[in-house]
């Protein structure tokens, strides 16, 4: 089923796409500023046209809570840092040995290993930087939320999730995984990170606990289903489209959704988990329209 959105919502989307794009820029130093190389790397790879689902969820969590978009950017901007870092440590020939993301050649191909390594820390550091940037004295609310986003983000990022999904991702490289072991791995490697984002944008827009928990089922909903439909694409889609290799999971015997449960139960599990999603944020009304628009396009995307 093809996603109904109004022009009304595009356009917020987009809207919400080209301030993460600004505040990003915002947040970097210019490619001419010294050491020029990390620089240059850094931004090469974070404006590569990634399509920012993360931070607009994360802005979008915020919105549903009633924040101003000011109190989530900087969360938005650190979660698209370490995404990105993941993107290009995983792109590495130690890890999944990449030549292409997000349609341009891999950052190690470009400035070679060591250089990407640096970019990908680089990113990593960046990010929790942002976060701890509150001025000193400032609101002491406003420190405290700063405070438990950054360990929802830290967790996210950790030994419990996205490190640790890796970890089991490279161990199960042409080993038979069964359904719950396939799908711990995909909350860990892909579900955190998101979940961190909804959750994350909630702390800090001050949500109470009554939405805090609605939202972490629609967190949980969507971080599955995003990944669920990463395994679809990359069996169904091309290359041009995708903007990395396809049929890569297949290549490498991957533990994906396609291979264990086939396309058919694949897509009817997406459809499911975005039901799901979509009924956690119900008693939000309006206020979780954003955010019912993002997981109707996490789940319909088709790169
Ligand atoms: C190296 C610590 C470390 C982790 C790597 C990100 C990752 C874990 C692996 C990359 C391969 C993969 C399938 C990751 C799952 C997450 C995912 C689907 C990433 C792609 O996200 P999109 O589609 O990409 O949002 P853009 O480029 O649009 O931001």
């Amino acid at each position: 089923m093809r996603p109904e959105r109004t022009p009304d919502r595009e356009t917020t989307l987009e809207r919400l796409r080209a301030e993460v794009e600004a505040a990003l820029d915002r947040a970097l130093p210019s490619e001419t500023t010294w050491p020029a190389t990390i620089h240059r790397a850094v931004r090469y790879s974070l404006f590569a046209g990634g399509k920012r689902i993360r931070p607009v969820l994360v802005l979008a969590a915020g919105d549903a809570v009633g924040s101003d978009p000011a109190e989530t950017m900087p969360l938005a901007c650190a979660v698209e840092m370490i995404h990105t870092y993941s993107l290009i440590h995983d792109d590495l020939p130690a890890m999944d040995n990449d030549d292409l993301r997000r349609g341009k050649p891999t950052s190690h191909k470009v400035f070679g290993e060591a250089i990407a390594i640096l970019a990908g820390d680089a990113l990593l550091t960046r990010a929790f930087h942002m976060m701890a940037e509150v001025p000193v004295g400032g609101d002491g609310e406003r420190v405290r939320r700063r405070l438990a986003a950054s360990a929802v983000l830290g967790e996210a990022c950790g030994m419990a999730g996205l490190i640790g999904g890796q970890v089991v991702d490279l161990e199960s490289e042409g080993r038979a995984v069964d359904a719950a072991s396939l799908e711990r791995l995909h909350r860990a490697k892909t579900g955190a990170l998101l979940g961190a984002c909804v959750r994350g944008g909630a702390i800090l827009g001050g949500a109470s606990e009554q939405d805090l928990e609605r939202l972490t089922r629609y967190a949980s909903a969507i971080g599955l289903a995003f990944q669920v439909v990463d395994d679809l694409l990359d069996a169904t889609e091309g290359a041009e489209r995708l903007g990395k290799t396809a049929g890569k999971d297949q290549a490498a015997k991957k533990a994906t959704y396609v291979g264990v449960h086939g396309l058919d139960r694949a897509r009817a599990m997406a459809a499911e988990l975005r039901t799901q999603a979509l009924e956690a944020i119900a008693p939000l009304g309006p206020r979780g329209s954003l955010l019912g628009d993002l997981a109707r396009l996490i789940v319909d995307r088709h790169s």
